[in-house]
């Protein structure tokens, strides 16, 4: 997102909040009816299996799946709306928060004071729909040092690249623990599938973004339509910390792998911890990573409008191919 374009969005949050000031503060109950929306009328052979019927806004996610994650700060108030329903119930915990209704249809999440993990639950009972959010409450860095509760991070850099909001230094960390880390971020997903490989005997510490579940979410239904039934994704690499992508040999500072919206996938279907042979020739190769990308880049976006990275590898010694996805901000394939 450009500067901008967040500047407005601080604006709309700034905007929704004072909108707030003073309503009543419940966890439950029905928010008024929305006016109609022309939007209502768009078609439901478009929706996946998994795609709910209500179409909630969390902030700035549009979210497709009945159950996805998000992570905000402490405290922070987040306005969640949903533009084709009119009786709506949210629920919010019990890991804490509140969600208040507000004008217009619209409520407003707050979320806890103190960092850890919540849920959001929206039902509209009249579409027979329901979404479960997993808000991961996120424990605040303010990347002074270079480790948190022992736990190493290493260093961000300071000045974000082309002044992308993406690529400005995390405001917190998911805080790992026994019981979040094989938690269900989306239908076919888990936390634990996305964490940095170094591991600790401490606390753990990740990122995982929204926008990247959600894509591949899209991508594994794209290829159960194509015939290839996966239960999910094979993720050989999601967040790394600066120090592991340095521990690693990785020289380049700005991986988005850092950033947590980076993913490197395969598919692998029979659990052989190996890509898929995908193209069906009998060979397993990088023209198999290739035929994912395709997938991805017509789930995502039709005539490179995908704005992320995608990126093809062939096989090593010590793994098959696979495919580098990430939501950067602007194209970039390879
Ligand atoms: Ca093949």
């Amino acid at each position: 997102m450009s500067v901008l374009l967040r500047r407005a969005a601080a604006l709309f949050v700034c905007l929704t909040a004072v909108l707030f000031l003073g309503a009543p503060t419940v966890s439950t109950g029905s928010g008024p009816a929305f006016a109609a929306d022309l939007r209502d009328a768009s078609p439901a052979a478009e929706k996946a299996d998994d795609e709910p019927a209500i179409r909630l806004r969390f902030g700035d996610h549009s979210i497709r799946s009945s159950v996805m994650t998000v992570s905000v700060m402490p405290g922070e108030s987040i306005p969640l709306t949903v533009a084709n329903a009119s009786e709506l119930s949210v629920r919010v915990g019990p890991g804490g928060g509140e969600a208040v209704p507000g004008l217009g249809g619209q409520w407003l999440f707050r979320a806890p004071d103190a960092p850890g993990t919540t849920t959001v639950t929206v039902r509209s009972p009249g579409r027979d729909a329901t979404i479960r959010l997993q808000v991961f409450v996120l424990q605040p860095w303010d990347h002074r040092g270079t480790s948190i509760d022992g736990y190493r991070i290493g260093r961000y850099q300071p000045r974000a690249r082309r002044g992308l909001t993406s690529y400005e230094r995390p405001r917190g960390f998911v805080r790992v623990t026994e019981r979040n880390r094989d938690l269900r971020v989306s239908p076919n997903f888990r936390l634990s599938q996305f964490l940095c490989k170094q591991g600790g005997p401490g606390p753990e510490f990740a990122l995982i973004d929204t926008e990247l579940i959600q894509a591949l979410e899209a991508v594994l239904t794209a290829l159960r339509e194509r015939g290839h039934s996966a239960p999910t994704l094979h993720v050989m690499s999601g967040f790394r910390t600066p120090f592991y992508n340095r521990s690693i040999g990785n020289t380049t500072v700005y991986s988005r792998h850092l950033y947590g919206d980076a993913a490197d996938i395969f598919v692998d279907a029979d659990n052989n911890g190996w890509m898929d042979d995908l193209t069906g020739d009998g060979r397993v190769t990088e023209a198999d990573a290739r035929y994912l990308a395709r997938v991805i880049q017509s789930t995502l976006g039709e005539g490179g409008t995908f704005e992320g990275g995608l990126g093809t590898y062939g096989p090593a010694s010590h793994r098959g191919p696979f495919v580098h996805l990430d939501f950067r901000g602007y194209p970039a394939r390879w």
